[in-house]
């Protein structure tokens, strides 16, 4: 395939509520979209991950545009007949930005299976139609409201429950939902929020039975997460840190993480998730598929990968309805707790044209030369 022309939107949806976690709060979500139309017509859609400030991860919005329009794309359109399996070994001379690099192979990919009649799916290798969900609970202004919020999405038939913490919201929060729920699959994300010295207040969160407690430390403190692991019962399982298939078999070989959390932006795309996901396989290491309030677009991809065998607990793959009145593709609905992977070529969602216009607030074009 060779790329005709590249068009990157930036988008705006309002979510359903505030969702605040340990590093801010968030009322909508700002993304790129990106088109990637080739030369015999087929398109191909991804959303880059970013959001519009570095405060999860180093990439954000604006900046993810201008790497893209700077280096990656050049490079790509210079590499002429090109299929997604080759985009992460061409774009591997620029350092970092997997975020924007997992959105451009995910658009090539999906234009590809496209083309090819292939679901994402079936190309990853998809062992079920049907994928559990989990879902993300933010940081509440009281503990009355966070138990409304949970007991709303237990009744919708969510099978686990992931809460948001930071210090001064930990084990209180944690202690009420266990004690009012005594055998609901829970744990808890503290995106980094935590030191080497909270060891002990961690310790504390054992009573209450958890799947794990996700990047308790800065993402760069893997020995850190070393030691907090040997000191808790509770299994450790990385996000942050996990950027690549080396960082994830070296926070294995270390015992940092017994859980690994698997997002496609995070670590440059679905084939590395792939590679991560046979080494976890390989290792009997537990996967989950993590969420960054995707679209439906992202959101597709995504289900699609957390159909693998080894995603063996449920992921941050929620209902549409989680965050978005309404969606840009046809809405991801949820069934008795779980979502049904699309079976369509590459994507295989809808996508909503008329709806994408009317929360695009900047457009660009660019022809491959
Ligand atoms: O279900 O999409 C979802 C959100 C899940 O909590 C969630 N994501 O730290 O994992 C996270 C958090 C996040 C959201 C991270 C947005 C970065 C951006």
């Amino acid at each position: 395939m060779k790329i005709k022309s590249v068009e990157i939107r930036t988008i705006a949806l309002p979510l359903v509520r505030p969702f605040r976690t340990s590093f801010g709060t968030q009322n909508d979500r700002e993304l790129l979209l990106i088109k990637i139309t080739m030369h015999d017509g087929v398109e191909g859609w991804a959303e880059c991950v970013a959001m519009s400030e570095p405060l999860y991860s180093p990439e954000f919005t604006a900046g993810c545009q201008d790497v893209m329009e700077r280096f990656l794309l050049p490079n790509l359109f210079a590499y002429g007949d090109i299929r997604a399996e080759d985009v992460a070994g061409t774009l591997r001379p620029f350092l970092g930005h997997q975020m924007a690099k997992a959105a451009l192979e995910s658009a090539i990919l999906d234009a590809q299976l496209k083309l090819e009649g292939i679901s994402f799916g079936s190309y990853l290798g998809s062992s079920r139609d049907l994928i559990d969900c989990g879902v993300s609970v933010g940081i509440a202004p009281s503990i009355e409201s966070l138990v409304e919020e949970v007991s709303d999405y237990i009744n919708q038939g969510y099978r686990r429950i992931k809460l948001k913490i930071e210090p001064g919201w930990d084990i209180e929060p944690v202690s009420v939902i266990r004690g009012m729920w005594p055998t609901i699959p829970l744990q808890v994300d503290a995106n980094q929020a935590y030191t080497r010295n909270d060891t002990e207040l961690l310790k504390k969160l054992d009573a209450y039975d958890l799947l794990l407690i996700e990047q308790p430390l800065d993402e760069h403190d893997i020995v850190g997460h070393a030691l907090l692991a040997a000191k808790v019962s509770t299994p450790i399982c990385l996000d942050e840190s996990i950027t690549s298939y080396e960082s994830a078999r070296d926070a294995l070989a270390l015992k940092a993480t017994t859980v690994i959390n698997i997002k496609p932006g995070r670590v440059g795309g679905y084939l590395e998730s792939l590679k991560i996901h046979d080494l976890c396989v390989e290792h009997n290491i537990p996967v989950w598929c993590g969420g960054m309030l995707e679209t439906g677009i992202g959101r597709a991809a995504n289900v699609a990968l957390a159909s693998l065998p080894g995603f063996t607990l449920p992921g941050d793959t929620s209902a549409s309805s989680r965050f978005f009145k309404r969606d840009i593709t046809t809405p991801f609905i949820m069934e008795d707790g779980q979502l049904r992977v699309p079976h369509g070529p590459g994507i295989g969602v809808e996508i909503d044209h008329e709806f994408i216009e009317e929360i695009t607030s900047a457009r660009k074009l660019i022809p491959a030369k």
